[in-house]
């Protein structure tokens, strides 16, 4: 008899590929997000990352949170990169010789190790650890991850809502681009145009390294970043002391928050609290994200320049993201998701959804965050979808995400057009993200 073998289906490929890439991204304690381009822990990434992680090991997930926030300093912030001290200093740019956390950031409370960045990334963290602790409570409890890292993560949104409320109107501002996590997105173009970039001699780019010119940021955009970053590095990286010459509130960021805060009350109950207070926090923030920061005409969230003071006329996709935040007033969900629906955001060649309008003066289908669409924004984008009801649009996006998630090698961002891969391959968050929506 002829054994008969069993094809495996396509969701098993992927989930095997998928696995694949966190296994070999693991360093030992955490995920890098790309061997390549990105060689140490990223905050934000770490948190997808972990979203993703539980699915394979429950307890490794645990950790790569745990490790970041090793690395938070005393004045509650949770730090952009933390640096892999066995990876050479030229490996990435800026470098912890750029840095200099274990020095310059003693003022605020930086750590003598390990080396990190002296900025931050949007707060997804406490969200990443309530859903890690569920997909397997037992562990959780008894290794007490939840009682260990909650004081840690409110001490981080406590930063964000005293340290960082720049406008004094209740949300949290970012003061880089490369904060918002979406570094060279259109709605940066206009509060960074008066600075001054820094000598270009000053310092060398290592991501031209491992990618390809036309899908980074300029020279430009880097002696901004730059010339930001040293500007804060000057002060001890204290925001009281530095005048912020970029100070936004970005929608994706607080939206982030809010979603966060929920879960933090999630995990005060659970560990025999009320989880009031974060409950509060939450509706606050969310009452304070429509009044500063929705925009009716348009059908999105804008992100606000606290320097030059008003709206930013441009569509991001960071506008979209606030319909994962469950309170939200149902007539604002259900305009985003027509938004998301819409002829700006839903890419006729794959489904997805890209960085930024697809019919806005500066689209770039293949520059990072121009255009191209990412799969962290778009497992964001259906998690809204998912909380607000729209589930056969949620339905359409997982395919598509899946789809091209798979065609591309896990890449770190596609064509929306085209789906056709760029940036690196292998990359962490889309396979972590993939992942999470096979299980
Ligand atoms: C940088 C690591 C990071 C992401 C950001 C993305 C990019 C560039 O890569 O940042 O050099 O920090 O924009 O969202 O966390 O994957």
């Amino acid at each position: 008899m002829t054994a008969v073998l069993e094809r495996p289906s396509p969701a098993r490929t992927l989930r095997r590929g998928a696995a694949r890439v966190l296994l070999d991204n693991w360093t030992g304690t955490a995920t890098v997000p790309s061997r390549t381009l990105y060689p140490h822990q990223w905050s934000w990434d770490s948190a997808f990352i972990a979203i993703g992680l539980r699915h394979l090991s429950a307890r490794r997930a645990q950790r790569e949170l745990e490790s970041l926030l090793t690395a938070q300093w005393a004045d509650g912030r949770i730090p952009h990169i933390v640096f892999n001290p066995a990876q050479p200093y030229d490996a990435y740019f800026p470098s912890p010789d750029f840095w200099r956390s274990s020095t310059a950031g003693r003022p605020s409370g930086a750590p003598a190790a390990p080396e990190t960045s002296g900025i931050v990334q949007p707060p997804v963290h406490a969200l990443a650890a309530w859903l890690v602790h569920q997909a397997d409570p037992a562990e959780s409890d008894r290794r007490g991850f939840l009682a260990r890292v909650r004081p840690r993560l409110a001490a981080w949104h406590d930063y964000l809502l005293t340290r960082r409320d720049l406008g004094g109107g209740g949300l949290a501002a970012v003061v880089h681009p490369w904060e918002p996590g979406m570094d060279n997105s259109p709605c940066w173009d206009g509060p960074l145009r008066p600075l001054t970039p820094a000598d270009p001699d000053s310092y060398r780019r290592a991501d031209l390294d491992h990618g390809q010119a036309a899908d980074r940021p300029t020279d430009l955009d880097y002696g901004r970043y730059v010339r930001l970053a040293t500007d804060y590095r000057a002060t001890g990286y204290d925001d009281r002391a530095t005048d912020h010459a970029f100070a936004v509130e970005d929608p994706c960021f607080n939206a982030l928050l809010i979603a966060s805060e929920r879960a933090l009350a999630a995990m005060a109950r659970h560990l025999g609290g009320s989880g009031a207070e974060h409950e509060k926090r939450a509706q606050t923030l969310t009452d304070r994200l429509v009044e500063r920061l929705w925009d009716e005409e348009a059908g999105l969230f804008r992100a606000l320049d606290l320097v030059a003071g008003g709206l930013i006329e441009e569509r991001g996709v960071t506008g979209l993201v606030p319909l994962l935040v469950p309170g939200l007033p149902a007539g604002i969900a259900r305009r985003l998701a027509d938004t998301v629906a819409g002829p700006h955001f839903r890419a006729p060649g794959t489904g997805l959804v890209p960085s930024y309008d697809l019919s806005g003066h500066a689209f770039d289908p293949q520059r990072y965050w121009r255009g191209p669409a990412w799969f962290n924004t778009a497992w964001l984008v259906h998690q809204g979808l998912r909380i607000h009801g729209h589930h056969a649009q949620a339905d359409e996006l997982r395919r598509s995400f899946l789809a091209e998630a798979g065609r591309s090698g896990f890449a770190e961002y596609v064509d929306p057009t085209t789906g056709a891969g760029r940036g690196a391959r292998n990359f962490s968050w889309t396979a972590a993200l993939t992942l999470d929506l096979l299980a």
